[in-house]
């Protein structure tokens, strides 16, 4: 388990719990990290084990099914499954971010219908607001949503949408009032996968997290329920933005636990490996390295841990903080992998070793669930 568990507050059963997390990604997960990777599928038996173990109630409420542990238990594990493996992190990750519209806004009966059934694994969950010319600016989107009897009637096409192909149920936004100003006419929805018209295109092939499918939701005439319309109409675009003050979280969280698994294989790979008669990690150009990342590495936990716990209070400034730390994080998590790469030379631009392919997910956190860029913009908003 990571250095800064215990001291934040997590209770022993929490921490026992962490731990067998822990022991359970080694023996299981981090075994099926390159094949995943190689494959580039969603790793089902994961799923399974996951399912088995209660880690699909991490993030959910013991009213809904859920462990009720909180945001920093769900943060500390997301962390321990990253250093192993992360697309198998945002397998959980992204059961967050997918409930948190229903948890922040839904009525009571769509959240006893769905979010136990989200917090046994049975019903895994995607998060739709991107599109092809909306990524950073979502208020731009084009998918409409018209009123009809009994429902709305959905148009349109989604992007860059975790879980696309695996997700049983789509929670999308779309423009309910096209004359309302911009964002304030979005309105959220919970699409069901067997709906009519409802289809998946092509998958993207991508750089890293290749365990964790992309792809493009697309509705034709896609009938959704009034039963199904995730809080009040016209008021999606902020439920959006409250989801992602949250589960930016998962991102930091996954982006300290790829720079620690960097860390950790980097320092025993140069407590083996001989150069000039010694280990390598008697040398001090390598020795400042591993410190450097050592050190880094916590300093984003520790800005992940304090925003997890202001979560936990609904402190007011906790997008900012969320922000602040899925920003420093993943700038970390790029500069550590960079240099474990080069702690193993050679060995780590190949696959026999994990360095490579740490490097490769450690990008994506840079760029999901709001660029770095956008970070930068919702911290500087909070001060100006
Ligand atoms: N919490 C609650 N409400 C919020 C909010 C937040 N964090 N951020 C904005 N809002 C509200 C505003 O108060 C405003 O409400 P009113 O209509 O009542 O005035 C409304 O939302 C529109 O806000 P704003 O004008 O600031 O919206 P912008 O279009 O300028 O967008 C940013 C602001 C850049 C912060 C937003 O577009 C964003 O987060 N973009 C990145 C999206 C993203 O992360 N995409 C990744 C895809 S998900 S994997």
């Amino acid at each position: 388990m990571s250095d800064g568990a215990p001291q934040y507050g997590l209770n022993q059963d929490q921490l026992d719990f962490l731990e067998m997390i822990r022991k359970m990604v080694q023996e299981k997960v981090t075994p099926r990290a390159a094949e995943i990777d190689e494959k580039a599928e969603y790793p089902q038996d994961i799923r399974k084990l996951f399912a088995d173990h209660d880690l699909f109630g991490l993030p959910f409420e013991e009213r809904h099914g859920g462990l009720g542990t909180g945001d920093l238990m769900l943060v500390a594990a997301i962390e321990e499954i990253a250093k192993g493996c992360a697309s198998s992190s945002l397998i959980v990750a992204a059961q967050d971010l997918s409930s948190l519209p229903l948890k922040l806004h839904g009525s009571e009966e769509l959240q006893d219908r769905i979010l136990p059934k989200m917090a046994a694994g049975e019903m895994i969950g995607a998060f739709c607001l991107s599109e092809p010319d909306a990524g950073s600016d979502p208020g731009a989107m084009r998918t409409r949503a018209m009123k009809t009897d009994g429902g709305w009637i959905l148009n349109g096409a989604k992007n860059w949408i975790t879980n696309a192909g695996v997700a049983d149920m789509y929670v999308t936004f779309a423009v309910s009032d096209p004359d309302v100003k911009y964002s304030r006419g979005i309105t959220a929805f919970a699409v069901m996968a067997d709906s009519d018209g409802f289809r998946i295109d092509a998958l993207e092939h991508k750089m890293g997290m290749k365990g964790s499918p992309t792809g493009q939701p697309v509705y034709e005439d896609v009938f959704v329920p009034d039963e199904n319309v995730i809080g009040e109409v016209g008021k999606g675009f902020i439920c959006a933005m409250q989801t992602l003050d949250r589960s930016r979280l998962g991102i930091a969280a996954q982006a300290v636990g790829i720079a620690q698994g960097a860390t950790d294989f980097a320092a025993d790979y140069a407590k083996e490996r001989i150069a000039f008669g010694k280990p390598i990690n008697q040398l001090q150009g390598i020795q400042f390295k591993l410190a450097d990342m050592e050190t880094k590495t916590a300093a984003a936990r520790e800005l992940l841990y304090r925003a997890a716990s202001m979560a936990e209070t609904d402190d007011p400034k906790l997008g900012k903080y969320s922000a602040m730390a899925k920003l420093f994080a993943s700038d970390v998590a790029m500069d550590v992998t960079t240099e474990a790469v080069q702690v193993l030379g050679g060995y780590g631009y190949v696959k026999e070793y994990p360095v490579e392919r740490m490097m490769r997910d450690a990008k994506l956190t840079q760029i999901y669930e709001g660029t770095n860029e956008i970070q930068r913009v919702v911290i500087a908003r909070s001060l100006a």
